[in-house]
């Protein structure tokens, strides 16, 4: 037997305020785990921030990672839909007849309690672990609510002592809205787990694209997306040669795709992956006096590989030429060949659709590496960077150290 605590909310987006109460039940009632279980919502009704269920789950999992006794479920999320309370809770009871079930509320809830669905059924199901503030004056009353609900429903309640801790989630996108200026930055650290909010500014979650050093018509917005994917393909129709072209157009639609199954905005992506080779009309002796030309710094390895410019390149012309600012993709075009230790999601994307796109057909294991990409996405970026280098071994090309550190870096994820 096990006693498990279920801490359900929107958490749009979760913080250190449910964090904390969770860490609080865990300790004050000996519970063994304690299960975050982000809520369904009805069909048709837009959540505040313009984020998905995936998204809220994501952020989920980042806050709970690395604390064992926490996992994330997902049985609300499986429908599109919220289901009452009673239903989920008594299919938990079923799922887990053994162990004894502690749902989390907070005081305000206690006080509803009389007004859920069936609130009889819950009370058979769970034993409800009430959050109170310590430092309120009313703990007479929950005392006196708790009696009335154990007497109306035979409820179990147990009382969990807290401080207040003064985290809304609306704040949160607030803050993130106004600017991921380093004062809010500040702020936001104190407010989510650091890993949750590397998941928000990754995804480009609650309008943090504001923090990135462009100006905001050149913001890439859904709306412009059709216009902008046009304009840039009948340019480098023009530019590349018909085979680099078919790529380009595979490693575009092959990001987007990714980019859905990683939660990332797909025209962000499509345009990133258009772009990446856009300087690959230059031979590796053009490319080496162009970058010396526009001052872009070359290292040895590229001295040596001058092909390995058209990335550096690419991101350039994608600036000058393609009038793209989003340092993202700028970013992502810049190391889609060697990679770097600790890609960003973008980066991670590019690289990838760059190794899979269905025009590719010379690599070794393109079959495993492609299904493994929409499954455990690092597993499939090592497994690129592994027989990228054995390739370049077996034709004894110079390998960039980048490539190496890169590879180990993903080996031991
Ligand atoms: O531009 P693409 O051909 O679409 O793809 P890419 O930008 O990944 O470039 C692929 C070539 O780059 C491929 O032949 C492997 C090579 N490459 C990747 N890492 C290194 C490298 N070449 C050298 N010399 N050193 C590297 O570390
Ligand atoms: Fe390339
Ligand atoms: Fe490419």
């Amino acid at each position: 037997m096990k006693r498990i605590g279920i801490l359900g909310g929107t958490f749009n987006p979760i913080h250190n305020g449910h964090l904390y109460i969770a860490a609080e039940a865990y300790r004050q009632l000996h519970l063994d785990q304690v299960w975050i279980m982000p809520d369904g919502i009805p069909p048709h009704k837009n959540l505040e921030g313009g984020v998905t269920r995936f998204e809220r789950v994501g952020m989920c999992e980042a806050a709970v990672n690395s604390i064992p006794y926490m996992r994330v479920i997902h049985t609300e999320q499986k429908s599109d839909g919220k289901s009452f309370s009673y239903l989920t809770l008594t299919q938990m009871k079923k799922d887990y007849p053994d162990d004894e079930l502690y749902f989390i509320i907070g005081e305000d809830s206690l006080d509803t309690f009389p007004t859920w669905v069936h609130p009889e059924i819950i009370a058979k199901s769970v034993t409800l672990a009430v959050s109170v503030r310590h430092d309120s004056d009313v703990t007479n009353d929950i005392e006196a609510v708790s009696m009335d609900l154990k007497k109306r429903y035979g409820a179990n309640i147990e009382l969990l002592s807290t401080d207040y801790i003064d985290i809304s989630s609306s704040d949160i996108r607030e803050l993130i809205a106004s600017g991921i200026t380093p004062k809010n930055i500040v702020k936001l650290k104190l407010m989510v787990p650091a890993p949750v909010f590397s998941y928000i500014m990754a995804h480009r979650l609650y309008g943090s694209t504001k923090g990135l050093k462009m100006s905001p018509k050149k913001e890439i917005k859904s709306t412009d997306f059709p216009k902008l994917k046009q304009e840039i393909e009948k340019k480098l129709e023009k530019k590349l040669k018909p085979s680099r072209y078919t790529h380009t157009q595979g490693v575009a639609y092959t990001a987007a795709a990714l980019a859905m199954a990683h939660c990332y905005p797909m025209d962000v992506a499509f345009i990133a992956g258009l772009l990446h080779d856009c300087a690959k009309y230059m031979s590796p002796d053009e490319l080496y006096d162009f970058c010396k030309k526009k001052n872009i710094d070359i290292s040895p390895a590229e001295e040596k590989s001058p092909q390995l410019l058209h990335a550096k390149a690419g991101a350039y012309l994608a600036r000058t030429e393609y009038g793209i600012e989003d340092p993202d993709i700028l970013h992502a075009i810049t190391v889609h060949t060697t990679g770097m230790p600790g890609m960003n999601l973008l980066d991670e994307i590019l690289f990838t659709a760059d190794y899979i796109e269905p025009n590719r057909d010379k690599a070794a294991r393109l079959t495993e590496i492609r299904q493994c990409a929409f499954k455990d996405f690092h597993l499939a970026i090592q497994m690129i960077l592994s027989d990228t280098i054995d390739y370049l071994k077996a034709t004894g090309k110079d390998i960039d150290e980048t490539t190496y550190r890169t590879y180990e870096y993903y080996k031991n994820l």
